[in-house]
């Protein structure tokens, strides 16, 4: 939560909220650099038009003309098809606040339109599961023993972190398990590095190390449900030495953790979204969940399963109408690789996007680029001028958090926090909810019937609206107003905090959870045997693996501009070792490629990669021009309708 120092109509300083229960007072290095960013030489003032994408040919137009221009094209397409389906709208994640599903809200008040999903992540939400939503501070002062799994809070949730050490000074340990030696990894008392994708046959070998234990209960497996039986014999029959050369760890690692797993007495885990951008994400993430079902339920040790970053709980009106809607089948939700197949029998003609810069942080960007370029008419609402929006036509400038009001969720802690307006739009901007009210009343002067997007006087008339019984219930807020009589932010009652999902005590609540609470989550513990021949590997033509994840100082592909990040320029990190095994240099630029393409950059050496992993942070820099999602295939992993980003192989060329 930020608080901003406002001086003749401009912000000019930005502190933490120091009662804020989770961030306590601190800002990260991005919050930090708001007020840079807001008034940063680069911020677009007005609309602009270029006739040809890519010509970088703009002519300055005003908000009216670029309405007519956007009406047009809507009515255009329904007067020639009798219906909307080319007509595609694209959200990212750039602002994730409630006031940002106008985008969704506004298309899918029109008939029949086309959305074309962002591949951002992560499971959880949609697949139900067993996980605790009473993130702070209760989850972190209890724990015996904290196992991170493919997070790396250190850099993408800082806030956590002191949360982490206090628990370390109480005597918690923490266990880091990732293949890369992160920053997070760096403050563990034992780090694990797992070969990618194999989480789950680590996670089912520490089950069986469980089940062995003579507190586990044995009338409760003579009468368990006969998923949970299959399991543990399932378990009780593998080959632990296989299990283990699976995922790459040492003996004397697994004997550790599985030692502190049997003596602890609440263990929590926390689940990243790296674990997940694997074809078997879903498979390795269902393996932790049943260690931890197994572990709470029969091992009688309370248990948690803490998972940020997961889609939202699609609490707001706005949000649960995207969802229905979407459920309902009268729209069609594509992935940007099926619209870009060129087999789309409804080719889109008209696509907009909102808080996304799909060129950069989709994958396969070539493709999504030449797709994007080939669209006969492209409308981008963004601050800056990023790849995406050059190669659009019409860029519509809008409002930052200081110049709109907002909602804000956030899905660590479950608070919900309101983002007041303090100062007037930067220039022409306007912000979403004005431009998306603006087409609504245009359109419905030329034909009343086409949008059903409801019209209201202001931003935090339209907030109001999306408020409903169950957020009352759960936050005792069901306006603007009562947010800020609460200090502008709303903690989840525990009690409803706790649905039926959610697991912080061994009572019998978890038995009727979404899925089927314990019983599917042990049901889904069959995956154990399939995840084995899901984990992908590198292979003697492509040796390297190639992850891509975040980088500690930017936020995907924002922020570069400000060089906070030290980084000159786009690198391939790579262990010294195998550096030398291919000939090359510390400094050298050289090519990373695979069968999607090829790109020149520097590899430096780095001990922070095992020997087969290249490490390159995703998002781009501003000085080179390298997009490195220009090597991610579009694999889709098997949640469904994410991406497989970290299953990419490549290899290392000399120039
Ligand atoms: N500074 C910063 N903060 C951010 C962001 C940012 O760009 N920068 N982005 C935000 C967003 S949109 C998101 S989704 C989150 C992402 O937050 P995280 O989930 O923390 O981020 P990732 O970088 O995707 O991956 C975390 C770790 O997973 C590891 N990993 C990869 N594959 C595996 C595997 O198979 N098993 C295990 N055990 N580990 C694996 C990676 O090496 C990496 O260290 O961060 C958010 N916060
Ligand atoms: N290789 C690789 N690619 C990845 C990932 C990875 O780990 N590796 N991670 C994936 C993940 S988890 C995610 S979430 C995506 C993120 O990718 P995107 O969804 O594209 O998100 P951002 O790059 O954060 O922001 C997109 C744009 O939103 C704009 N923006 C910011 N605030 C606002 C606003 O208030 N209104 C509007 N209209 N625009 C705004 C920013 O200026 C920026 O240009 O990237 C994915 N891509
Ligand atoms: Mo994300």
């Amino acid at each position: 939560m930020l608080i901003s120092q406002v001086e003749y109509g401009r912000v000019v300083h930005v502190s933490g909220e120091t009662r804020h229960p989770y961030t306590r007072g601190k800002l990260c290095p991005r919050g930090y650099a708001l007020v840079e960013k807001n008034y940063h030489k680069d911020r677009l003032k007005f609309p602009v038009f270029q006739e040809v994408k890519g010509s970088g040919k703009f002519k300055q137009i005003t908000w009216e003309k670029a309405y007519e221009l956007i009406l047009n094209e809507i009515t255009g397409i329904h007067a020639r098809y009798g219906h909307l389906k080319p007509l595609a709208f694209y959200k990212g994640t750039g602002n994730i606040g409630i006031h940002h599903r106008v985008t969704g809200h506004f298309f899918y008040s029109l008939k029949g339109t086309t959305k074309l999903a962002s591949s951002s992540y992560a499971c959880g939400h949609h697949h139900g599961g067993y996980f605790s939503k009473d993130f702070i501070p209760q989850s972190y002062k209890k724990p015996s023993l904290i196992v991170i799994w493919g997070a790396n809070p250190a850099a993408t949730n800082i806030h956590l972190v002191p949360f982490l050490l206090e628990a370390g000074l109480r005597g918690t340990k923490l266990v880091v398990i990732d293949p890369l030696y992160t920053r997070t990894a760096e403050l563990a008392d034992l780090y694990i590095q797992i070969k990618p994708g194999t989480d789950g046959a680590l996670a089912t070998l520490l089950a069986k190390e469980l089940i062995k234990e003579p507190r586990f209960d044995e009338s409760y497996i003579k009468n368990c449900p006969d998923s949970f039986r299959e399991l543990a014999i399932f378990l009780t029959n593998i080959n632990s030495k296989e299990f283990l050369d699976i995922c790459e760890v040492p003996e004397r690692a697994f004997s550790l953790l599985a030692d502190w797993l049997k003596k602890a007495k609440m263990v929590a885990h926390i689940i990243g979204t790296g674990l997940q951008k694997h074809v078997n994400g879903e498979q390795n993430f269902w393996a932790i969940q049943t260690l931890a079902a197994l572990h709470h339920k029969a091992g009688n040790v309370t248990t948690k399963v803490l998972q940020g970053n997961q889609k939202g709980e699609r609490l707001f009106n706005n949000e649960q109408l995207e969802y229905t809607k979407e459920a309902s089948g009268e729209h069609r939700v594509i992935q940007f690789a099926e619209a870009a197949s060129g087999h789309d029998p409804h080719p889109v003609e008209m696509l907009w996007i909102s808080c996304g810069n799909p060129i950069t942080q989709e994958p396969h960007s070539q493709l999504i680029k030449e797709f994007i370029e080939g669209i006969p008419f492209v409308a981008t609402v963004d601050q800056f001028m990023t790849p995406t929006a050059q190669m659009s036509n019409l860029i519509l400038p809008t409002t930052t958090p200081f110049e709109e009001w907002d909602i804000v969720m956030n899905n660590w802690h479950g608070a919900i926090s309101l983002n007041e307006k303090a100062v007037s739009p930067y220039f022409q901007s306007r912000s979403e909810w004005r431009i998306m009210t603006d087409l609504t009343t245009r359109l419905q002067k030329r034909n009343p019937d086409l949008c059903a997007f409801p019209v209201y006087r202001s931003e935090e008339e339209y907030l109001n609206a999306q408020f409903n019984d169950n957020i009352r219930e759960r936050y005792e807020v069901e306006s603007i107003a009562d947010l800020t009589r609460k200090g502008h932010i709303a903690m989840p009652k525990l009690s409803k905090a706790i649905n039926n999902r959610t697991v912080n005590n061994r009572t019998a609540s978890i038995e009727k959870g979404q899925n089927g609470g314990i019983a599917g989550t042990l049901d889904k513990g069959r995956l154990f045997r399939s995840l084995i021949s899901g984990a992908k590997s590198p292979s003697e033509e492509y040796p390297f693996w190639l992850l891509t994840v975040h980088h500690p100082f930017r936020f995907n592909s924002q922020f570069q501009f400000l060089d906070i990040s030290e980084e000159a320029e786009t690198c391939a990190n790579i262990h010294p070792l195998a550096a030398k095994e291919w000939g090359i240099k510390d400094g050298e630029v050289v090519k990373v490629c695979n069968r999607q393409g090829s790109l020149k950059m520097k590899a430096v050496y780095s001990r922070q990669v095992p020997k087969d992993i290249l490490l390159v942070y995703q998002g781009g820099c501003p000085k080179s021009k390298v997009n490195v999602n220009r090597l991610i295939p579009f694999a889709k992993a098997d949640t469904g309708e994410n991406i497989a980003f970290y299953d990419t192989f490549v290899k290392i060329e000399k120039l």
